[in-house]
């Protein structure tokens, strides 16, 4: 079949070529999931902008909340290349029947805590979102290209919110300490369940949309922080943690499966809030569509005129 021998030589499928219906149905769930994800964890971050402790800094978090505003504009675009509606997926998450990632659900409570969200979480979200460049599907992977551009600066500006506080005072280094312990194993949770729970995995890894298991994704994100850590000063909050001469990997904890479950179930700290908000934002914000697209039929109906005349 002409889709199977695509994936295998690797080349990419676009939005006109046949696919299975599992493999589209597949990608809206992962894409829609992802560009939530985006516009959700502005939140947490916008928490912060009336806060920041400088204008510079403040400067740099609002244009990193624009840049996960922008992430989630090209998400929606790539997902309706599958003949979706970003209007059907708004839908969707507003009634609690598609997801966002769970790390949104935890609360931001001090100014460290864009630190670690930017060390750490952006961190994650690059070790698991460069594979996905090379997704099988075409707009997805294109898109994913500048998305992890930007995702390298936040996760620059975290680490550098981290050195700054790491070495300044003892309230400060104790500030950054305690969101690295809050966010660490949240973190780790990001990249889904282990790969023997992993629902989706075996058939996303076939059809060339994941490129490695959750499992992995995780172990190399570990790999890649803790020397990290240890330039900041910052202790990775898990006693187990131990290099292991044998696998050439680091050795980590048990991660709490149970609170990943309770937080994907909408059982999170701040699960609930996150949405409220969410539907509120949209609902404040129907004018503003309504006057886009008012905008947008004035424009094609003076096009028309136009093209008639000529
Ligand atoms: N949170 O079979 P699995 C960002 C669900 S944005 C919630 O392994 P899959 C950023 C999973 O959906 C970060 N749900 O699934 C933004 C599935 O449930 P359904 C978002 C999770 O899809 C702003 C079930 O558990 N990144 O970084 O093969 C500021 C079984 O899992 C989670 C992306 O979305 C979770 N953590 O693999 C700063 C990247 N984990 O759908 C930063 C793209 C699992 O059957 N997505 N679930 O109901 C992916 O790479 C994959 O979807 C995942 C999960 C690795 C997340």
């Amino acid at each position: 079949m002409r889709f199977d021998r695509m994936i295998a030589d690797e080349v990419r499928i676009e939005p006109r070529d046949w696919m299975p219906e599992g493999y589209r149905r597949t990608l809206i769930r992962q894409i829609a999931q992802h560009a939530h994800s985006e516009i959700i964890g502005m939140q947490p971050e916008g928490n912060w902008i009336t806060r920041a402790p400088s204008l510079r800094r403040k400067a740099i978090l609002m244009a990193k909340v624009q840049d996960e505003a922008g992430h989630g504009l090209y998400l929606y675009s790539a997902a309706e290349t599958l003949g979706v509606d970003r209007e059907e997926l708004l839908d969707l998450l507003h009634q609690g029947k598609q997801k966002y990632s769970s790390i949104f659900n935890y609360p931001t409570l001090t100014w460290a805590d864009m630190g670690a969200i930017g060390w750490l979480v952006d961190g994650a979200a690059i070790m698991n979102q460069v594979p996905l460049c090379r997704c099988s599907y075409g707009p997805y992977g294109r898109a994913m290209v500048r998305i992890c551009k930007e995702e390298s600066f936040h996760q620059r500006q975290g680490f550098e919110i981290l050195h700054t506080l790491s070495h300044g005072t003892p309230a400060q280094k104790a500030m950054a300490q305690d969101a690295v312990d809050r966010f660490w194993w949240p973190s780790l949770m990001m990249f889904g369940p282990p790969d023997s729970a992993s629902t989706h995995s075996a058939q996303s890894t076939a059809w060339g949309i994941k490129r490695f298991g959750n499992d992995e994704l995780r172990q190399r994100f570990v790999d890649m922080t803790v020397p990290q850590a240890d330039v900041l000063g910052l202790r990775i909050p898990d006693p187990d943690l131990r290099w292991d001469e044998a696998t050439g990997h680091y050795a980590f904890g048990a991660i709490d499966w149970d609170e990943l479950d309770r937080i994907i179930r909408g059982d999170g700290p701040c699960n609930a809030q996150r949405m409220e908000r969410r539907r509120t934002a949209h609902e404040e914000g129907a004018w503003v569509r309504d006057s886009a697209d008012a905008y947008a039929r004035k424009h094609a109906a003076a096009a028309t005129t136009t093209s008639d005349a000529a």
